[in-house]
Order: C-alpha cells, then structure tokens, then sequence
C-alpha cells in the first residue's frame, strides 16, 4: 500500500516543488499539502490541501490521525533576513513546528520526519573553505541559532527514542517555479526575473559575496533520496551537508551576459551583507556522497540557461 505523507508548509519555495515532485512519484491522494495560508491553484488539483499552523500541536495530530500519515515533511520556516526583523515569531514558528512533529513520531503516530537545515547553521568562527560535516558553528543569526537548535533536537529524538528524522542543510535555492521569501540568498532568484524584466539588477549583497547556492531540481532529489536510503546507511542525524555550486553576484551575472550581453549590475549590499558574510563559501558534502550517494547535476551555468528558458517561458 502507498503510504500517506504530510508536508507542512507546503505553499512555500521548497514545499511547492516538494510536493508536486513526490505527487508525480507516489499519485496525488496520498499526499496532503498544508499551508497556513490559502493554496495556490496547482497544489489543490493534484492532491488534498489542509489548511494547517505547524505550531499547533493538536491541529497536526488530527490531520496525521485523519489521514492515517505516515511520514511529515516539515518545511514552514522563517528565513534569515525575516528572522532578524521578527525574532521570537521566528523562534516560535521554527521550533515548536519541529518539536511539534518530533513529537508526534516519538508517540508513534508517525514513522519518518524530514526537517530541512541550512547553510545558515554555520557562522563566524567556522571554515569558510569547504566548510566539513562537523566543525566549529556558532551561528550569529536568529535563523541560524534556531537551525542549530533544532538539529540538536533530531540528533536528541533519534539517540533517546529512535525517532527516523533525516536533514540536510541546504544552501540557497534557486527555482523559475516558485519564488523565495525572506532570505539572504534570494538575490540569486531575483537577478534573473529582473534581467529579463529589465535589463539590470541592484544586489543587496557585495560583488565578491561567494556563497554556497543549489538549482532546486537537485535539492528536490537530494531529499527524496535522503528519505528513500536505508536506515542503516545513515550515520548523521542532525544534519547532512550539502553541496551544489558556489558563486558572488559578479559571477551569476556574468553567465547571464552569456545570454542577455546587455544586462548591467550594481551593488548596494544591506543589513543582508552581515549575514552572508558570517556564512561559509563553499561546503564538503562528502558525508552524504558516502552514506546515500549525494551527487549535484547544476552547475552555474546550466541553472542560468534553466532559469532564462523557465522565465522566458
Ligand atoms: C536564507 O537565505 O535564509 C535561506 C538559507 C540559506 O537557508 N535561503
């Protein structure tokens, strides 16, 4: 039999392209979306929404009870830049929504959790080259401390009470799909539709700005592979590391002029700067390569032929 699978947050970046992909591989009635706002058009045709707040305990126990769920994949968050304007609404959302979830699957109400990390998990103090699975973090952000805290807890749940949760930290997404919202890599999503919209751009984020980014095409399969492996393979339960590419904003602009020559730059970094300069600039993903064989297929410039023919469409 399918089993049944939640995804909370499901109207979100992530969560959109998350749950269509796993209702193209598993049919869509298995497969409840939930938001706490209203659906978009295209989750409700293919499947069953649930209008849902990831912090409300009961609510997500009767949901899971209703459907007979089998699996939760929580990805209602508030990002970087957001969290900076709004700490304890980050706070309250980012944590109890995980502690929400980790405790419905330590009652056994549910068999597997996906809880996504981020990049943001890292700060000042950490290697900023090739930034290894197990480092000093020390994040200097409201998103950041609550990430951290919060893989602390899924490594807590799975050594206590053997709850399967599985992460990973992912970097900055970049879709044609679905727009980001509230974070400090957004500027690699915004440059494109600007570039086509009208020819230039202006960066929150300093020219040399590197930061570790992923096209979503490979962050959907890197979490369905994740949560396809077998149990045994999987030697991190915090967090999984997880590489694509790694480029400044004078660099994506650069492969788009390999499409559009015209296209003009300008930099006026913001409150954003501080944050990504306290992240890493590239990530060694060798865990997951070796535990559930994690490959990337974008590089730079195949995303930015992708999103020029995506948004151009
Ligand atoms: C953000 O910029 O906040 C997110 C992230 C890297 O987790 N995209």
């Amino acid at each position: 039999m399918d089993k049944t699978i939640l995804i909370l947050g499901a109207c979100g970046q992530i969560g959109t392209e998350l749950t269509l992909a796993l209702r193209q591989k598993h049919g869509g009635a298995h497969i409840i979306a939930s938001d706490i706002r209203e659906h978009t058009d295209n989750l409700s045709i293919s499947g069953p929404f649930e209008l849902l707040d990831a912090t409300n305990y009961e609510a997500i126990e009767d949901v899971v009870m209703h459907y007979e769920v089998d699996e939760i994949y929580l990805m209602a968050a508030m990002l970087s830049a957001t969290a900076e304007k709004f700490p304890s609404r980050a706070w309250n959302l980012n944590m109890n929504s995980l502690l929400n979830v980790l405790n419905l699957a330590k009652e056994n109400k549910i068999e597997k959790v996906f809880w996504p990390s981020s990049i943001g998990v890292f700060g000042p103090n950490t290697p900023k080259q090739n930034t290894p699975q197990h480092c000093i973090m020390e994040p200097s952000t409201v998103y950041g401390i609550s990430k951290q805290a919060g893989e602390r807890w899924c490594a807590y749940y799975h050594q206590k009470f053997g709850v399967d949760v599985r992460s990973v930290r992912y970097p900055g997404l970049i879709s044609w799909k679905t727009l980001p919202g509230g974070g400090t890599t957004d500027y690699a999503v915004d440059i494109y539709h600007k570039a086509l919209e009208k020819g230039n751009y202006s960066c929150f984020l300093r020219e040399d700005t590197r930061l570790p980014m992923m096209y979503m095409e490979d962050a959907i399969r890197a979490t369905l592979e994740l949560m396809e492996s077998d149990r045994g393979k999987l030697t991190v339960r915090s967090s999984y590391n997880l590489a694509g590419m790694s480029f400044t904003p004078a660099e994506i602009a650069q492969s788009i002029r390999e499409h559009l020559p015209d296209f003009t730059i300008s930099y006026t970094p913001d409150f954003r700067q501080e944050i990504a300069d306290s992240w890493p600039e590239s990530i060694d993903d060798s865990q997951a390569r070796a535990d559930w064989g994690w490959m990337p297929e974008f590089d730079l410039q195949k995303t930015t032929s992708e999103m020029l023919a995506g948004l151009g469409k």
